[in-house]
């Protein structure tokens, strides 16, 4: 068991479900919130603290790591896990998604992207076989398919043509990653907001077996009542004893709506960036520090969060430090709320454990709705 990597399905509560995927880096409890290590640290993070959250995995990027230090030369450190000091598991994303987000003049061909980094103009080539390597060399525990993701909205020939382009990049993929005990591979369905395609898509997944699957394509700009949608019908095509994990999801309604409607994982920079910014989440919506009516307030952020931005300052002293940009504020929010994010997860894992799911939800949305005070 130990040196495997399995999923268990512990428990259901209508369409939600609860269970522990195991690594032998250690237990991902499952629904799990993967907060972002992009260029092998959680921004404002010690690993220990991130940690002290909850966190049972973080996420790191190909693409960013490729370009800087390079994947060879973490490799010739002893590995990602080593080089960032968190020896739990890392899921790595392939780096498809980020070239066309972030990278300069891209070039795409059934061979893969070539494209300029964003940092100093460099060429780079991305493949299925190169995105494989690169994650080996990273020692990444979750490693994901390289693929294409369209920005929506799109045609549907454009959704067509890109989500089987995608799924051959799948079957490349799984040649390429081999045979790796103890690790695991997970497959990226596309398909847009199109029924058809999204199962089309699942089949092409499920014929070629991964550990995992991801729902990839949403959360671009589709809004969250398509996004809902599509989740109502697409996790239901993808097999129920593998875990799912939906990409670079999201606020905390799309999360809970996620994991209401069959989803195991997400991630998001969310947590991390709105804590470099001021902006805070609590049980009764979003604060926004930086705002004059915190300067006097002696309270804290959240009285029922156990963060040390929570325990041991008022909103004045983040209200105060914000504003003159010290670098204890990006600190303080970030932690507050990755705590909140993981908070969130756990009263999840708990409620569906003891089928009161659907209290918790109704829950969760009344204390947002009052509003902050
Ligand atoms: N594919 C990959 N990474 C991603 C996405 C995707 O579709 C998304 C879409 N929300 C975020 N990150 N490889
Ligand atoms: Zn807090």
């Amino acid at each position: 068991m130990t040196n495997r990597f399995s999923f268990d399905l512990k428990a259901t509560d209508g369409k939600a479900r609860t269970g522990v995927i195991h690594t032998p880096r250690g237990d991902i409890r499952t629904p799990a919130f993967m907060p972002v290590g992009t260029a092998a640290t959680v921004k404002a993070m010690m690993p220990e603290s991130v940690r002290s959250t909850g966190a049972d995995i973080l996420l790191g990027n190909t693409y960013h790591l490729m370009l800087r230090p390079t994947a060879e030369r973490i490799d010739r450190l002893g590995g990602l896990h080593k080089f960032m000091n968190w020896d739990r598991p890392i899921l790595t994303d392939s780096g498809g998604f980020q070239v066309m987000s972030l990278a300069g003049l891209r070039k795409l061909t059934e061979q893969g992207v070539t494209f300029k980094s964003h940092i100093d103009g460099s060429k780079h080539e991305l493949s299925p076989e190169r995105s494989m390597e690169i994650q080996r060399l990273l020692g990444s525990d979750i490693v994901m398919c390289f693929d294409e993701c369209p920005a929506l909205p799109a045609d549907r020939d454009r959704i067509v043509e890109s989500m089987r382009l995608s799924m051959r990049w799948a079957e490349r993929s799984r040649a390429a990653f081999g045979e790796r005990p103890g690790h695991a591979l997970f497959g990226i369905m596309q398909g847009g907001l199109e029924r058809d395609l999204r199962e089309e898509s699942a089949k092409a997944l499920t014929d070629i077996g991964f550990e995992g699957y991801a729902i990839g394509g949403l959360a671009v700009g589709e809004g969250q009542e398509a996004m809902f949608e599509c989740l109502d019908y697409a996790p239901d095509f993808l097999p129920q004893d593998k875990p799912r994990y939906l990409m670079g999801v999201g606020k905390p309604d799309d999360i809970v709506g996620a994991v209401a409607r069959g989803v195991d994982m997400m991630d998001c920079v969310l947590p991390s960036r709105s804590g470099r910014t001021g902006q805070v989440f609590t049980r009764r919506g979003v604060v926004n520090i930086k705002n004059a009516r915190h300067m006097d307030d002696p309270r804290p952020l959240d009285e029922n969060c156990s963060c040390p931005a929570c325990q041991n300052y008022s909103r004045a002293y983040l209200n105060h430090v914000f504003r003159s940009n010290e670098m204890i504020s990006g600190m303080l929010l970030t932690w507050h709320n990755l705590q909140y994010f993981q908070d969130i997860m756990a009263g999840m894992r708990d409620a569906i454990a003891a089928g009161t799911f659907e209290a918790w939800q109704a829950e969760f949305h009344a204390g947002r709705a009052q509003g902050d005070i």
